[in-house]
């Protein structure tokens, strides 16, 4: 039974019981459908009282139905059944109320919440618009433009914002208890959502919620057809305003970004440790990280934020002092970001740190993680010393980004205990975190760098060991082909601006001047030994390097940063690459936006499938939490690989092997891809054997 119901004197107490979540799905519909019509043959009732068991009230509609037909009894018919009921509605949430679960709530008389308990829309984070009356009940109950920007960000709020908007009558520990108590004359005194005048219009909140759709959400439909419902929420009688509504909700749940954002949804929640790995992880209380650069501080203050007591290793008292002032920039940040945390909070995360050039101040640490310079004889070093002086049971992670773990681990007494933990940049900010099981890695370290994730609430992927892993290895094929594409007639903005309008949180250039053109430099010196010399090599990058044009750093690289600010075009760049080209006998021509990303997104899509093939990646989805995750592929593409059976194996194969005419080495397909193109139900998300 998904929905329970009990009398309780002359209330009805309904409780949706799905777990863990309590989304709604057709039993509990079914369910709350039921209820209805037993409070309407319940004579003497006051009241009817709807709360969820666990540890939320309802996530909203079971989004894992959204593949199939929608099936009676439907949502928005039962809200309309709450809102119309001769006896009140209470809502008693006791936990998170999303989506549905919220719908639910604003078509109640009344809303009581705990004090714990996040409240929202957050449809449009699946590619939706709310279907069951929000778009038109949460405006009347609190206006126009809160309503935007809560349906517009699909952002939940506390129960305190819920309460100071008007969203809810108020917060309690014990709703239940509340809602039972409430006298009749307050009940009755509660106007029905239904019943409040249509919401002031309000054409500039509509306008700016719009700018930051457009901005924040770029790409995405959902956004601004919600902001269009809520916004004739002022004008439209309410029974034409929820059958837009409706209308528009089953459009887009049928619709390509919906099914992809869907994807990555369920993808990140499928990410946790697989049951099959029983080893216990190490306990994760104290850690310790050995580098206390930008992303050694960045991994302390990530595991600070999350309880962990962290002592961050330095080699001297000048790489203290540096480690300290890293940190402090970061304290600064949390500090200033309003709402995240307070000075307490602050100081409660400092007084869990210890910052030393003394390896013996880490002896309790059971999870050490290197940060170090990327080179294999300093890696080396450091987990010499880590072995040294921690417990034999420490389980040692590195956080390289390139380098062969197996390498690394050759320099240690026991191999079983090392692990690859590669964080992205920041790392207290970046959701993912790429986990690479080297050959002798332990069940047990594996389990710890699971165990590390979901403390830190990041999303873990597993990778083998290549060069690169998962993510870097992508992107070193796809900067590859953007310096193809550079030498054969584009420039950098040109490429930027087709993989922005693609949907790329940034182009190729751009965030190479971020990161700094010097460490794709000293990867491509280190592969100098094994590329295949029959490999196209571009220069252009290194002759870039070679001036001096770093990146935003020193304020010039693919663009000029005049006075450290935006970026600006610099006609010099074009000039090299047509001199390069020259150099090369290359006869350069014009390359238009749709080709540009045709190329750079099948690169990518050829380097994933090989990735699948060796057994790098144990499934697509994991390739799209990468990309999606890591690297600023559009989420409403659902990830590199999604994208790619949306495009077709058939049809990749067809385009790489017409290229492969002109260059076998970068375009031959990857067996993976063969293999989807000649069973064309197939999709590359199948396991690969
Ligand atoms: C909607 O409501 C449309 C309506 O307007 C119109 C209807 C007509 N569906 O995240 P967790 C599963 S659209 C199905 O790990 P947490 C999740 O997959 C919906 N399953 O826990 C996982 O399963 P498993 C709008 C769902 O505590 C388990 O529950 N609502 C749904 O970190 C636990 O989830 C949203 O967008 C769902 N809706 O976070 C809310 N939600 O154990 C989406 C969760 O098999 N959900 N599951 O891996 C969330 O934001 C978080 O899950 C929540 C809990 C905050 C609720």
């Amino acid at each position: 039974m998904t929905v329970k119901t009990e009398h309780l004197g002359t209330a009805l107490l309904v409780t949706m019981a799905a777990p863990p979540v309590n989304a709604i799905g057709h039993a509990t519909r079914e369910g709350l459908s039921q209820a209805l019509a037993q409070a309407a043959a319940t004579p003497g009732l006051t009241r009817v009282i709807l709360t969820g068991a666990g540890r939320a009230f309802a996530a909203g509609a079971d989004a894992r139905e959204f593949d199939a037909a929608p099936v009676a009894p439907h949502l928005n018919e039962i809200c309309a059944g709450i809102a119309t009921s001769p006896v009140p509605w209470i809502a008693a949430i006791n936990g998170v109320a999303l989506g549905g679960g919220c719908e639910l709530a604003l078509a109640c008389r009344y809303r009581i919440a705990v004090p714990a308990a996040r409240i929202g829309l957050p449809e449009v984070t699946l590619g939706v618009v709310p279907g069951a009356g929000g778009t038109q009940r949460l405006p009347r109950l609190i206006g126009l433009a809160p309503a935007l920007d809560l349906i517009s960000t699909g952002k939940p709020v506390t129960a305190a914002r819920a309460e100071a908007l008007g969203l809810i009558d108020g917060q309690v520990d014990d709703p239940l208890a509340v809602a039972l108590a409430l006298d009749i004359g307050t009940l009755s005194l509660a106007t029905q959502t239904d019943d409040l005048p249509n919401p002031a219009a309000d054409p500039e909140a509509v306008e700016a919620a719009r700018q930051t759709a457009l901005r924040k959400m770029p790409g995405q439909i959902a956004p601004l057809r919600a902001i269009a419902l809520v916004a004739a929420s002022a004008d439209t009688s309410l029974a034409e305003a929820l059958a837009a509504e409706r209308a528009t909700f089953l459009e887009l749940r049928a619709g390509d970004q919906a099914r992809a954002l869907r994807h990555v949804f369920f993808a990140e929640r499928a990410a946790k440790a697989p049951s099959t790995l029983t080893a216990a992880p190490a306990p994760l209380d104290r850690i310790a990280v050995a580098g206390g650069g930008t992303m050694g501080a960045g991994i302390a203050w990530a595991a600070l934020d999350a309880g962990v007591s962290v002592c961050l290793l330095e080699t001297d008292a000048e790489g203290v002092a540096r480690a300290r002032a890293n940190i402090d920039k970061l304290a600064a940040a949390a500090a200033q970001a309003r709402g995240l945390t307070d000075a307490s909070g602050i100081a409660a995360r400092l007084g869990r740190l210890v910052v030393d050039h003394d390896p013996a101040a880490a002896a309790d640490a059971t999870l050490a993680i290197e940060a170090a310079f990327e080179s294999l004889e300093v890696k080396r070093q450091v987990f010499a010393m880590l072995e040294s002086h921690l417990q034999p049971e420490a389980v040692l992670a590195t956080n390289t980004s390139y380098l062969d773990i197996d390498e690394i681990a050759r320099g240690l007494a026991d191999p079983s205990r090392l692990l690859g933990l590669h964080f992205f940049a920041p790392a207290h900010i970046m959701k993912l975190l790429e986990i690479v099981r080297a050959g002798a890695t332990s069940d047990r370290a594996l389990a710890t760098g699971y165990a590390l994730a979901a403390r830190l609430n990041k999303v873990p992927v597993v990778a083998r060991i290549c060069d690169g892993f998962i993510g870097n290895r992508i992107l070193a094929r796809y900067r590859e082909a953007a310096d193809t594409l550079m030498m054969d007639g584009s420039n950098p903005w040109e490429i930027d601006e087709a993989m922005v309008g693609f949907g790329m949180a940034m182009g190729p250039y751009e965030a190479q001047d971020l990161s700094g053109l010097d460490i794709a430099f000293a990867n491509r010196r280190r592969q100098d030994a094994t590329r295949d010399p029959a490999r196209r090599y571009i220069p252009i990058s290194d002759r870039m390097v070679n001036e001096g044009r770093l990146g935003r750093k020193v304020g010039v690289g693919w663009y000029r940063y005049p006075g450290g600010g935006g970026k600006v075009i610099d006609p010099l760049v074009e000039d090299l690459a047509r001199e390069e080209a020259w150099f090369a006998g290359v006869t350069r021509r014009r390359i238009d936006e749709a080709e540009i990303v045709e190329r750079l997104v099948l690169a990518m899509v050829n380097e994933a499938a090989a990735i699948l093939s060796e057994g790098i990646a144990a499934r697509a989805s994991d390739i799209d939490l990468v990309t999606v995750l890591g690297y600023g592929f559009p989420r409403w593409r659902g990830g590199l690989m999604h994208h790619a059976d949306s495009l077709g194996a058939k049809a990749i194969v067809a385009r790489l092997s017409e290229w492969a005419q002109e260059d076998p080495l970068a375009w031959t397909p990857a067996p993976a891809l063969l293999d989807a193109a000649e069973c064309s139900s197939r999709h590359m998300d199948s396991p690969v054997s």
